[in-house]
């Protein structure tokens, strides 16, 4: 039976508003608490699906596995200088760009607001009290759901993760998201043989790709708004094929805008193909219902019932699999979305 991984302390990472460039003002921020709830009370109706909710977990060996020490630390001295009253909400004033090593080989910064520039992608991604609270009970989740499956107490999870995690890598975080969720997952998975990574979100998993770039254990592909045109612009291209021991390990599908379903299936097709090649003994997928027709930071035109077959192909492959929530910002059908893709992984 499936089982579904929520905690409410993603509650807590409440972002109020984002910079709207093109309007020149603030807007609300897409990646509030509703949309958990939503989806929590859609995804209920599943019969077969037990929640399971789950309380505070030591995590250090699982972060260092997939982040490097320098970010874990800021992300602490972060808290504590939220927790000392030092600090209000806020978003990185600058990030690390390739000229900021151009006076001296100055490294990182020492303070938490130079350290936000060193670490942070974007100016999208908030700090807030809360937030590391929430980040770390998203990978907690993730972490979790990856050990039911390898215990074999369930053959496929569901970790309702929030904020989402896809787009922070290694040493760096940005687009909305902290600690990269998935990744937590599969280097779980990892340890008992080679997983697959694919990430059906509408963004390309810029972090997850990297993570796993050099490794020969993970492949990673991603189906993806073509990076031309939709964040993160300088990643997501098809000639990213991995490095090293992992060359031929990533492959990237990015997708024209208003991708149909019928397309959409097609490229799938090509991903699949390729993680059968690849023989893994596990699977993790990063799910976006932000590839829903309607999605307010989306182009693409998938119906519920195209998430659907979408969620029926990658399910026919059979695989012990964790299901990492990532992105999906239409609050009006994002319940409906990640219910009709769940349906398809009640296959036993
Ligand atoms: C996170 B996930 C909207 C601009 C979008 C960041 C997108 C991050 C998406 N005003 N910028 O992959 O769904
Ligand atoms: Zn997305």
């Amino acid at each position: 039976m499936p089982g579904i991984i929520y905690t409410p302390a993603h509650a807590d990472h409440k972002p109020e508003s984002e910079l709207h460039g093109s309007r020149r003002e603030l807007g609300p921020h897409p990646d509030n608490p509703e949309r958990v709830k939503r989806i929590l009370d859609a995804v209920k109706e599943l019969s077969w699906a037990e929640i399971r909710e789950f309380g505070e977990r030591d995590l250090s060996r699982n972060f260092f596995q997939v982040h490097a020490s320098g970010l874990i630390d800021y992300f602490r001295d972060l808290q504590n200088s939220f927790d000392r009253g030092e600090l209000d909400p806020f978003v990185a004033d600058l990030v690390a760009h390739r000229a900021a090593g151009s006076f001296s080989n100055r490294t990182a910064p020492r303070t938490v607001r130079g350290l936000t520039g060193w670490y942070c992608t974007d100016a999208q991604t908030p700090l807030t009290a809360g937030t590391w609270g929430a980040v770390c009970a998203a990978f907690a989740s993730a972490v979790q759901a990856a050990e039911l499956v390898r215990d074999g107490t369930h053959s496929v999870t569901y970790a309702l993760c929030r904020p989402p995690g896809h787009h922070a890598g290694r040493d760096f975080f940005g687009g909305y998201c902290y600690l990269n969720n998935a990744a937590g997952a599969a280097s779980v998975l990892a340890r008992s043989g080679p997983v697959a990574i694919l990430d059906i979100d509408y963004h390309h998993g810029n972090g997850t790709q990297q993570i796993f770039y050099g490794s020969k254990r993970v492949f990673t592909a991603s189906l993806h708004a073509d990076p031309e045109h939709a964040y993160p612009f300088y990643s997501g291209y098809t000639d990213e094929r991995g490095t090293g021991a992992g060359r031929r390990k990533n492959l990237n599908l990015p997708l024209p805008s208003r991708v149909t379903g019928e397309e959409y299936l097609k490229s799938l097709d090509k991903a699949l193909g390729a993680i059968k090649r690849f023989r893994p003994k596990a699977l993790v997928l990063s799910f976006g219902a932000d590839i829903a027709e309607g999605d307010p930071i989306g182009d693409l035109g998938l119906t519920a019932e195209d998430v659907y077959s979408v969620g029926q192909a990658i399910s026919k492959l059979n695989l012990p699999t964790v299901i990492c929530q990532e992105g999906g910002y239409n609050l009006e059908t994002i319940g409906e979305i990640a219910l009709s893709f769940l349906r398809a992984f009640d296959r036993e």
